[in-house]
C-alpha cells in the first residue's frame, strides 16, 4: 500500500529539492546531458531546453561563501553577487561545477562585472539585456535571443529548430500556468498554507529537472490543498495579508518571511523573482515570429534594472487588489542600488492606495534577526 505523504513532508521535500537533485544532475551529466547555469529571470530558458540542455539556477543565496568572495570583490557589494561569485570560486555549488556554460545578462552593474570574472573559471556567455522596454529594446533583445540560440548550437553541436523551440515554449507555459494556479491558492482568506511553504514549493520546483514531473507534482499539491480547504481545513488562521516585493529572496533572505510570519501576519504573495514576476506572463505560442514572442515576454519582466520600470508597478497594482493585501514589505539587499532607489516609487505607489509599506535592507547573515523581529512585530501590530 502506498503511503500518502503528509503536507509538511511534501513542503520539506520541495525545500530540500535543490540539494536532493545533486545526484540526479550527476547522473544526467554521466549521460552527457549538458547543463547551463543561470542567475536571472531574464534568461530565456526555452532556448536552452530546445538545445537539449538543462537550465539550472546557480547557488547565490547563502552567506557561506561570502568571506571567500570578499577576497576578490569589494565588501560593499550586493550579497547575491558576492554569494554567487563565492560559490563559483570555492566550487561549493555542484551545479556551477556541472555547468558546461553559464548564461548571464547585462542587468545591474555588479552582476555584469561578476560575469567577466566568472569567465576565468567557465565558459560564460553574456546576453546584452536592454534597459528599456522600448521598440529598439525589443529589437535588440530578439537579436540577443537568436544569438543565444546560435551560441548553444555551436557549443553543443545541435540544431535548434523552430519546432523544438515551440515545443519548449508550450512546456514552459504549462509550467507557468501550473505554478500560477498553485500560488493563486493564496487568494483564499485565510490562506491554505504559510507563505514560507509557498516559497519552498515555488523555488524547489525549479530543481526538478523533469519538467513534466514537476508540473504533475505541483498540480497534485494544488488539487490536494484545494480539496482539503473545501472540506473545511484551515491550517493557517486569518491574519494581516502581506505582499513581499523587492530583490530576489530565498536562502538567507527568507529570514524576513519568517520574521513576518512569526510576528502575526501571513505572506500571501511574492511579487519578486521566484514569485509572480517570474511566472505571471506567458509566451504567445501562436506568434508567427517565435523569437520575438520569447523576447517580448522576457523583456516585459518588471525589474528595477529597467528604466522606467512601469511593468513592476502594473503587476504590483494588480496583485495588491487580487490578493487583498493589507501591507507591503520590500526586501532590499544591501548595496542593491536599483531596488534601493526604486523603493521610493514603490512606497509612493503603495501608500497612495492606503496600504502601509515597510522597506527592509538586509543581507544573508543572521546578525539582524533580532532587529527584524522587532521591526516586523511593530509594523504588523499597527495594521
Ligand atoms: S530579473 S531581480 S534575478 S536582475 S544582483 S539587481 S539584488 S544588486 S538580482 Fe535580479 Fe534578474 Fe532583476 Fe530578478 Fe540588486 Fe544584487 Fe543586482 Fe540583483
Amino acid at each position: 500500500m502506498e503511503l500518502i505523504k503528509t503536507l509538511p513532508d511534501i513542503y520539506e521535500e520541495f525545500s530540500e529539492q535543490r540539494r536532493n537533485s545533486f545526484m540526479a544532475a550527476f547522473e544526467m551529466k554521466e549521460k552527457n546531458i549538458p547543463f547551463v547555469g543561470t542567475f536571472c529571470t531574464y534568461t530565456p530558458t526555452e532556448v536552452i531546453m530546445a538545445a537539449g540542455a538543462v537550465p539550472v539556477s546557480l547557488c547565490s543565496t547563502s552567506d557561506e561563501t561570502i568571506p571567500d568572495a570578499e577576497q576578490d570583490l569589494p565588501r560593499n557589494l550586493c550579497p547575491l553577487i558576492k554569494s554567487s561569485y563565492g560559490f563559483a570560486k570555492t566550487q561549493k555549488c555542484p551545479y556551477f561545477y556541472f555547468a558546461d556554460l553559464i548564461v548571464g545578462e547585462t542587468t545591474c552593474d555588479g552582476k555584469k562585472k561578476m560575469y567577466e570574472m566568472l569567465g576565468a573559471m567557465k565558459d560564460v556567455y553574456t546576453m546584452e539585456l536592454p534597459n528599456r522596454q522600448s521598440l529598439m529594446g525589443r529589437k535588440l533583445w530578439r537579436e540577443e535571443v537568436v544569438a543565444l540560440k546560435e551560441k548553444l548550437e555551436e557549443k553543443f553541436g545541435v540544431e535548434i529548430t523552430e519546432e523544438k523551440l515551440r515545443e519548449q515554449v508550450k512546456l514552459m507555459n504549462k509550467n507557468r500556468l501550473s505554478l500560477r494556479r498553485f500560488y493563486e491558492l493564496m487568494k483564499l482568506d485565510p490562506p491554505p498554507m504559510a507563505g514560507f511553504n509557498l516559497f519552498s514549493v515555488l523555488y524547489g520546483s525549479n530543481f526538478k529537472f523533469n519538467r513534466w514531473e514537476a508540473i504533475k507534482e505541483v498540480d497534485a499539491l494544488t488539487d490536494r490543498l484545494l480539496k482539503e480547504y473545501e472540506e473545511g481545513a484551515r491550517p493557517i488562521s486569518k491574519k494581516p495579508r502581506i505582499l513581499v516585493t523587492g530583490c530576489p529572496i530565498g536562502g538567507g533572505a527568507m529570514k524576513v518571511v519568517k520574521a513576518i510570519e512569526d510576528n502575526g501576519a501571513n505572506v500571501v504573495c511574492y511579487e519578486n523573482c521566484g514569485g509572480a514576476k517570474s511566472v505571471d506572463e506567458l509566451i504567445n505560442e501562436d506568434a508567427e515570429d517565435i523569437y520575438q514572442a520569447i523576447a517580448d515576454r522576457y523583456l516585459n519582466i518588471g525589474c528595477s534594472v529597467m528604466t522606467p520600470d512601469n511593468n513592476r508597478l502594473n503587476l504590483m497594482g494588480r496583485l495588491l487588489e487580487e490578493y487583498k493585501i493589507d501591507a507591503v514589505v520590500e526586501v532590499v539587499l544591501q548595496a542593491c542600488h536599483t531596488y534601493n532607489v526604486e523603493s521610493y516609487s514603490i512606497k509612493k505607489f503603495v501608500t497612495e492606495r492606503g496600504i502601509p509599506y515597510m522597506a527592509i535592507e538586509t543581507d544573508y547573515s543572521t546578525s539582524d534577526i533580532g532587529q527584524l523581529n522587532t521591526r516586523c512585530a511593530a509594523f504588523i501590530e499597527m495594521l
